[in-house]
């Protein structure tokens, strides 16, 4: 009121216009990459960083709320403590341990569920009615852990998955064919990782279904240039790492890419880590792993019905029983 002379009789905000609040856990390369990347997209009002290292998380927080000036209004809160994520819309949790030397990737699995039994409680308490959108790794079978840990039903909790792979998947296409990634429509699903499955059957360019029109054509192709592809997605990831030791760019537009669908109710199809028992001929116990799922603001709306052949549909069975054989061992 010294800077300003306020009207009177202003109407009140309007009640149609929602408050959108995003948690992220964990405030290392991943989670601030995610975080710069909504708030540069302008998907939240309000942020709320969570880290277990307070000094680095203030730090975090003071260098991006001086960016201000050149951002949409956001409030950027931090804290050590979950009731700073009160009230959230969407949840996404990025806490992962480091892998120690020597260390077998069970024993950092195990790791990280005790880290898990310490941040989903908190996370479903404060915020009851939040989408939980899980980042850290391994993240199917951390998406599982968080579904069990939260009580929550499976449509609001989704793990980022493939989304990432397939990404990538597009972008070595579009860059063989020399088109844009955003025309190339190709999935990853299953696992996150090692036993992800290319879906070759149904990736189109602009519509065009790119092997039949191959087939039709009678143009010869190699089955192993398209191997290729797909093993170059699959170490994408250890490459990027052995060269500048971490991911962060892909995944934060990943995650961003991920929550507008949600928060905007947007009704598009993202491959990502769904509750998977019963689709695709699954049905081992409780697996999550990366279907073409519809995402809206009620989390994931459905799975999309896309034609797989018989070999992709094994092969995506297979990636099944490899997260379940790991989660066995947990004794959750
Ligand atoms: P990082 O830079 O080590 O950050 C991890 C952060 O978690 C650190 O700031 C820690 O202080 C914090 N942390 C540790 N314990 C806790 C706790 N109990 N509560 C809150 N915060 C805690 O790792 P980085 O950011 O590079 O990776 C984070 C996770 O994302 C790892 O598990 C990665 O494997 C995973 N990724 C998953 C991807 C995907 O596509 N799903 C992609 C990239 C990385």
């Amino acid at each position: 009121q010294i800077f300003f002379k306020p009207i009177q009789n202003t109407s009140p905000p309007s009640p149609t216009k929602r408050h959108t609040k995003i948690s992220v856990i964990g405030t290392g390369n991943v989670g601030m990459a995610i975080a710069q990347t909504i708030l540069t997209q302008d998907l939240a009002d309000e942020l709320a960083l969570v880290d277990a290292i307070p000094d680095k998380l203030r730090g975090e927080m003071l260098d991006l709320q001086h960016a201000a000036a050149f951002l949409p209004r956001t409030k950027i809160l931090a804290s050590t403590d979950y009731s700073v994520t009160v009230g959230s819309d969407l949840c996404i949790v990025t806490a992962g341990a480091r892998q120690i030397a020597g260390e077998s990737r069970l024993n950092l699995l195990q790791r990280n569920v005790a880290m898990f039994q310490g941040i989903i409680p908190p996370l479903a308490q404060y915020s009851p009615d939040t989408i939980l959108m899980i980042v850290s790794n391994p993240v199917d079978v951390l998406t599982y852990v968080a579904w069990k840990l939260s009580g929550f039903p499976s449509n609001r909790v989704i793990g980022s998955g493939t989304n990432l792979d397939s990404s990538r998947f597009r972008f070595l296409i579009a860059d063989h064919l020399d088109v844009n990634a955003q025309d190339v429509q190709a999935y990853i699903v299953g696992e996150h990782g090692d036993s992800s499955v290319a879906l070759w059957s149904s990736i189109s360019v602009g519509g065009v279904p790119v092997l039949s029109f191959l087939e039709k054509q009678q143009i010869p192709y190699e089955k192993d240039a398209l191997e290729k592809i797909h093993k170059a997605v699959v170490e994408s990831a250890y490459e990027v790492i052995s060269l500048k030791g971490y991911t962060s760019w892909a995944i934060g537009y990943s995650a961003a890419n991920l929550a507008r669908s949600i928060l905007r109710d947007q009704r598009k199809i993202h491959p990502v880590s769904v509750l998977a028992n019963g689709f695709y001929g699954i049905g081992d116990g409780d697996v999550f792993l990366s279907l073409p799922a519809q995402l809206g603001r009620g989390g994931v709306l459905g799975v999309t019905n896309v034609h797989l052949t018989d070999e992709e549909a094994q092969r995506l069975r297979n990636s099944a029983k490899t997260i379940s054989e790991v989660q066995s061992q947990l004794g959750l």
